[in-house]
């Protein structure tokens, strides 16, 4: 928490003295809008620490030269009015190039049009809705592969482990809920019986009376479209049933704060992440250990995204100032469409949609409170 405030210190430190003409150094900057506190806090925390350190490794080495690149952060707070209001502000900035917009897809989605608007480069690191992306905004991005493939990818793993009766819980919001219908649909392809399918309320903390219906139903295996807090709550309530079925649960659930909530009973959760395993990327190996050093801890999840976010910006902007050409949001946008970058977590090229074309999916399972990686499916680098 202190190093996060520090960063935000110094962020804002530079942002005063530029907005004041307080420094005679020419600056370009990007906006970063990420759940820094609220349900998603600790992802948005790490995706805003991994981004910075990108931003201080290009401004160390001078890349960019003769300008320094800033960032100016605004917190969603998972809410979709925040994110609203926070791409409003962003957007009214002529000095910001382009965003590393949202953690949530229900943040993502209606920010997306505000993007749109104002003509500003957006790349998500991790809202993974499909329908983001084909609302034909040139100016949508994402760095991670959305919930069709997510979907398809864990309906045939669940069917592969022999699970022939699934029951499937959503949180009903712009994520879980597709993704959800995505399980469904592959997991029925694949020869599956799902024998029910539910929503619960975000923020809820008692799901007995479902899970209570659930095992009269006899399922072999639940999923669970959702955040970490819920899908903790699910598994340790099952668990506290009597449940012994398997839990599945999305990229939205990997991180510490499921394992927190649902304790021993994590352990035997069968977990898919959009995207590579990143601890067998040689290419990430650097930025997890330079996270470690710097925070603390380890990085879980969409840390590595967000750097090669920040990556992809720093590349576009640095491809125009040493062609000579303004930075402008035009111009950031243009280079976009062309780029193919090769980051920490593989190549980042996007397609006509603004999907990135590298498409893994990774699986892991909970080990003593650890993800432990399984296998993954789909292109992982270049
Ligand atoms: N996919 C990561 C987090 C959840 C979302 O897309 O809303």
């Amino acid at each position: 928490m202190r190093e996060k405030l520090r960063i935000s210190v110094l962020g804002l430190l530079l942002l005063s003295l530029a907005a004041c003409g307080g420094s005679a150094k020419k600056t370009l900057a990007i906006g970063a809008i990420l759940p820094l506190t609220g349900p998603a806090a600790s992802a948005g925390d790490e995706a805003y620490k991994s981004l910075m350190l990108a931003v201080e490794e290009a401004n160390a080495s001078q890349r960019l030269a003769p300008y320094t690149l800033e960032v100016v952060v605004r917190d969603d707070v998972s809410d979709p009015k925040q994110a609203v209001s926070s791409a409003k502000d962003l957007a009214s900035n002529p000095a910001v190039l382009g965003v590393i917009a949202h953690f949530n897809s229900g943040c993502y989605m209606p920010a997306s049009r505000v993007y749109h608007e104002n003509g500003l480069p957006a790349i998500t690191p991790a809202a993974s809705n499909p329908s983001i992306t084909q609302q034909g905004f040139p100016e949508i991005h994402r760095i991670v592969p959305t919930d069709q493939v997510q979907g398809e990818a864990v309906g045939k793993f669940i069917a592969k482990r022999g699970v022939k009766r699934l029951a499937i819980i959503h949180d009903k919001t712009q994520y879980g809920e597709p993704l959800a219908g995505m399980v469904r649909a592959s997991a029925e392809q694949s020869g599956v019986k799902v024998i029910s399918y539910d929503g619960i309320q975000v923020g809820d903390k008692d799901f007995r009376a479902l899970l209570t219906s659930l095992r009269s139903k006899n399922p072999e295996a639940v999923f669970f479209g959702g955040l970490y807090d819920e899908g903790g709550l699910i598994v340790k309530q099952m668990r506290e049933l009597g449940m012994t079925q398997t839990f599945h649960g999305p990229d939205g659930i990997k991180g510490k704060d499921f394992i927190d909530v649902a304790g021993a009973a994590a352990n035997g959760a069968y977990v898919s992440f959009i995207g590579n395993n990143a601890d067998a990327l040689p290419s990430a190996r650097s930025l997890l250990e330079n996270y470690q050093k710097r925070f603390n801890k380890p990085i879980e999840n969409f840390g590595p995204y967000a750097y090669d976010v920040a990556g992809v910006f720093i590349a576009v902007l640095e491809n125009l100032v040493k062609r000579g050409e303004t930075p402008t949001r035009a111009a950031v946008l243009a280079e976009l469409g062309k780029i193919r970058y090769e980051g920490a977590m593989g190549f980042a090229e996007f397609d006509e949609r603004g999907d990135n074309k590298n498409r893994a999916i990774s699986f892991y399972r909970v080990d003593n409170g650890q993800f432990v990686f399984v296998e993954a499916i789909g292109e992982s680098s270049s």
